[in-house]
């Protein structure tokens, strides 16, 4: 495969500024240099490239569009470029990225004390601790209000009992921002700490899915957490949610770039591959149609994904906005990862190319952080004003 220079069909890049080029461009090397020889091997071996979370953290890719604490401070379309082309090598270390900034780091800087902040974001920041962010529950997944944890005030000291499911990261983790409900029944967050007694992960097995990725199960079990580690600043679902924000947002991002990881290889696939009367299969009106419907989902993904980024740095951003980019760009990116898969044949199924890897990471980041259906929901409630859950 010829080396990979971006997808860029409609002069996009006129559209970005030095500091957005360059935060690309940083992570376009550190993914050709660093993921793509490894990440077929770390797939199939389901192994999470840990060894690379220092790197990341001296690239200030942790908590990227936060301030202070070593923060790089990136603005949100600079941060989305960033997980576009982390998500061109995979979303598992997308997932990372976007579980340690905007679900552990982005918690503890909005809603914890001063002494929690001191204590965490720096060591978070440079990837010397992980974090994971425990909302869903093995019976409660797109319904997270309805969530079986507790934690009882008891003294100085929280209780907390219950299980959290599907944990990204949640075994390699140093703290945990666990969401519990609390006597009053509101939830209400809490940064749990390896090896505190009666906390235990483990690993889920078995998936064909974000295979370089760790997701665990946590389990309380009459787990005492001292009374400083409950965040301060927020009770309510909207705790939790606003957390989900910052990381859809990325995702919006991400999903173009393994989009555009598969729309390249199938494009350069279909000018070598040569089939009846030694012709290209890139000759064929189908496969063009194909092709082209790709870049034209890409570049109305771009578009969305720089017009919502603009939006969040303006302070304009709504939910309801962060929640189309994350189903339109997931959406798509797992249509032309399909569509990718076709164009190559029998080819499409190996890991000597990306597609299948990419396709059925997709499947996963279609369910979590709200899955499609989920914000089409979101999304009719902002027009209609009729919520459609129940
Ligand atoms: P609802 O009654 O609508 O709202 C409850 C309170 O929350 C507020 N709120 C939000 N606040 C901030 N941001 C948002 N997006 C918000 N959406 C709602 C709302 O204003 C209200 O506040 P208040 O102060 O009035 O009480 O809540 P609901 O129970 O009806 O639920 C709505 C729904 C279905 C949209 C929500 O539950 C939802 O988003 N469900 C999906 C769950 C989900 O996305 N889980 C993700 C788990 S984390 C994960 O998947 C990580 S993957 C990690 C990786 O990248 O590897
Ligand atoms: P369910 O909620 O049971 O949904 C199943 C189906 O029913 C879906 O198609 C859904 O759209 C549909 N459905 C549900 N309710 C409605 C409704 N009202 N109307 C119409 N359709 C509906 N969670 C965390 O807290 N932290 C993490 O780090 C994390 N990482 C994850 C990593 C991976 C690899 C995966 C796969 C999941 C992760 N999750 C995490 C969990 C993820 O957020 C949930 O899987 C997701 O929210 C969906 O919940 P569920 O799987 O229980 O599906």
């Amino acid at each position: 495969m010829a080396k990979y220079g971006g997808v860029d069909f409609i002069d996009f890049d006129s559209q970005l500024n030095d500091e957005e080029k360059l935060v690309r461009q940083t992570a376009r090397e550190f993914v050709e240099n660093e993921i793509i020889p490894i990440i077929e091997k770390q797939s199939r071996e389901a192994q999470f490239p840990k060894h690379l979370v220092p790197q990341l953290g001296e690239l200030g890719f942790f908590g990227a569009n936060l301030h202070g604490y070593g923060c790089a401070g990136m603005s949100n379309v600079a941060y989305g470029l960033m997980t576009q082309e982390l998500e061109r090598g995979d979303s598992g270390l997308r997932s990372f990225v976007s579980v340690q900034g905007a679900l552990v780091m982005y918690p503890i800087y909005t809603f914890g004390s001063d002494a929690q902040k001191d204590k965490w974001l720096p060591l978070l920041q440079q990837g010397k601790a992980i974090g994971c962010f425990g909302l869903t529950e093995p019976q409660f997944g797109s319904n997270p209000g309805g969530m079986l944890t507790r934690a009882v005030k008891k003294g100085n000291k929280y209780v907390l009992n219950g299980e959290k499911m599907w944990i990204t990261s949640g075994s390699i983790a140093d703290v945990a921002v666990v969401w519990a409900k609390c006597e009053d029944e509101k939830i209400r967050g809490f940064l749990v700490e390896k090896g505190t007694p009666g906390f235990k992960a483990w690993d889920v097995h078995g998936k064909w899915s974000l295979r370089a990725s760790v997701t665990s199960g946590l389990a309380f079990t009459d787990c005492e957490i001292p009374e400083e580690n409950l965040l301060p600043g927020v009770s309510g679902l909207r705790g939790p949610l606003s957390c989900l924000n910052q990381a859809r947002y990325g995702i919006g991002w991400g999903a173009i770039g393994a989009a555009m990881a598969c729309y390249d290889t199938a494009l350069q696939y279909a000018k070598t591959r040569k089939q009846f009367a030694n012709k290209p299969i890139a000759s064929h009106q189908l496969v063009q149609e194909k092709l082209a419907w790709m870049i034209t989902e890409i570049v109305k993904a771009q578009l969305l994904a720089m017009h919502v980024g603009r939006l969040k740095d303006a302070g304009k951003v709504d939910p309801a906005h962060i929640s189309m980019l994350k189903m339109n760009n997931v959406g798509i990116a797992l249509e032309i990862a399909r569509k990718s898969r076709d164009v190559l044949g029998a080819n499409g199924i190996v890991d000597d190319f990306c597609i299948m890897r990419h396709m059925n990471n997709l499947e996963s980041v279609y369910t979590y952080e709200g899955t499609n259906d989920i914000h089409k929901l979101v999304i009719g409630e902002k027009i209609t004003g009729i919520a459609a859950y129940v």
